[in-house]
């Protein structure tokens, strides 16, 4: 298919624009309604494409919800909006400067900010050095009360924002979702319940959400005990690569960085944690039982983003990208719980495929990044700014005019 260029261009800028509520970028109007995390430092790597301070303001407004404990929230409920669930009510985490959710997300905001500072060093060395102590607080938080055995692990679903993967299905089995009570789900009501996570996820999401405010979403007490606890290949491989780009924005910055040192020795270690030998592969492990999940996804082969050479996942990736015309799939093709439809367990996710062929032509693996980087284009191309794709026919799936698939365009499939 020939592609025009300049057209894809101007509509990745234009949802990003139209996405932008002042300060910060919505995932996408309607289905979700606020600040989201990982999706912001995205936004801020599209922005930077074309609008470099307004790129820089993105993750500040981001660290505007910092927590006092350096905790940066998964989503910032800015503005009150009755069209997603659950909201700040519900949450109930009224710990930060803004309302928020309890909970993290994935941090590439440092990745971000290290590659703006380096497109223009000179306009960009007074942002990153108001972000600096933020991002180090933050990294710090997940070092002090994410880590087993060295690798990172989430305390909801939606802290991996990989929500209904098959990595949590043996611990979310776990959980017995009692005294959840009735709640309306709003997400079925913008896009189809079949490309969503099913109600059984829900009621334990947000029992898990009911906990955490019991707690008063304090860390300390909410470790006594922990129903759900899983290392993550996502959370590990992108805080790895996350405290290397920091350690570089520091040294940029001539900061000390040796605590970042420290750091960076820890989960290199964590992540060997993850390599679950019967599988051969990096997999999800239950830090409550140490069982791993068993699961081949899109964040294994995260691998090499986070900077490890991981020679052994290379047959792997052959195999799962052979398997579908539109890789890389959320979920292993050959596993009996792959659906190309729903989700988390198969679709395929334009950030996971940026940051995969990212890490691929840095291990120099040039053809393989190549090749990533030309289905992921032709996906957005043929199908459009869609939320996710289904892996086999690239049908777009989730909400339209999204931001991260945007800016998934603009820094890296154009
Ligand atoms: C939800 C906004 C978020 C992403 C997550 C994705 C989804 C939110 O949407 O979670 O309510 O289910 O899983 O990664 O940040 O795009």
């Amino acid at each position: 298919m020939t592609m025009d260029i300049g057209k894809l261009d101007d509509e990745a800028r234009n949802i990003l624009r139209g996405n932008d509520r002042g300060g910060y970028t919505l995932p996408t109007a309607g289905l979700y309604p606020y600040q989201w995390n990982w999706d912001s430092a995205f936004a801020a790597r599209g922005f930077a494409a074309f609008d470099a301070p307004r790129a820089w303001v993105e993750l500040e407004t981001l660290f505007s919800g910092q927590w006092p404990n350096g905790m940066v929230p998964h989503i910032l409920f800015h503005k009150p909006d009755p069209g997603y669930f659950p909201g700040p009510d519900v949450w109930g985490a009224d710990l930060g400067p803004i309302a928020s959710s309890g909970i993290s997300q994935p941090p590439v905001a440092a990745s971000a900010a290290r590659a703006m500072l380096e497109a223009d060093p000179a306009a960009g060395r007074d942002r990153a050095a108001g972000l600096f102590p933020k991002l180090l607080a933050w990294h710090r938080w997940f070092m002090d009360w994410r880590l087993d055995r060295g690798a990172v692990c989430i305390t909801h679903p939606w802290e991996a924002g990989r929500d209904n993967a098959p990595d949590w299905d043996g611990a979310m089995a776990a959980i017995d979702p009692v005294g959840v009570g009735e709640y309306t789900r709003r997400d079925t009501s913008h896009v189809n319940p079949e490309m969503r996570p099913t109600k059984d996820d829900y009621d334990r999401y947000i029992w898990l959400v009911q906990r955490g405010r019991r707690l008063g979403w304090d860390e300390a007490r909410m470790l006594e005990y922990t129903p759900f606890r899983v290392a993550d290949p996502t959370m590990t491989f992108i805080l790895l690569r996350a405290q290397r780009d920091l350690r570089a924005i520091g040294q940029a910055l001539g900061e000390d960085t040796a605590e970042i040192d420290g750091w960076i020795a820890t989960l290199e270690a964590g992540a060997e944690t993850l390599s679950n030998a019967r599988l051969g592969a990096f997999d999800a492990r239950d830090a409550r039982t140490g069982e791993f999940a068993d699961c081949v996804s899109s964040a294994s082969f995260l691998c090499w983003y986070a900077g490890l050479e991981a020679p052994e996942m290379l047959a792997v990736y052959d195999r799962v990208t052979a398997a579908c015309r539109y890789p890389v799939p959320s979920h292993d093709p050959d596993s009996a719980k792959f659906n190309p439809r729903r989700y988390w367990r198969g679709p395929t996710w334009g950030i996971l495929n940026m940051m995969i062929g990212q890490g691929l032509a840095e291990q120099g693996h040039e053809a393989r990044a190549e090749a990533l980087r030309r289905v992921t284009a032709d996906l957005i191309a043929e199908h459009g700014f869609a939320e996710y794709f289904d892996p086999v026919t690239g049908a777009p799936a989730g909400g339209k005019a999204f931001t991260w698939t945007a800016a998934v365009w603009l820094t890296w499939a154009r």
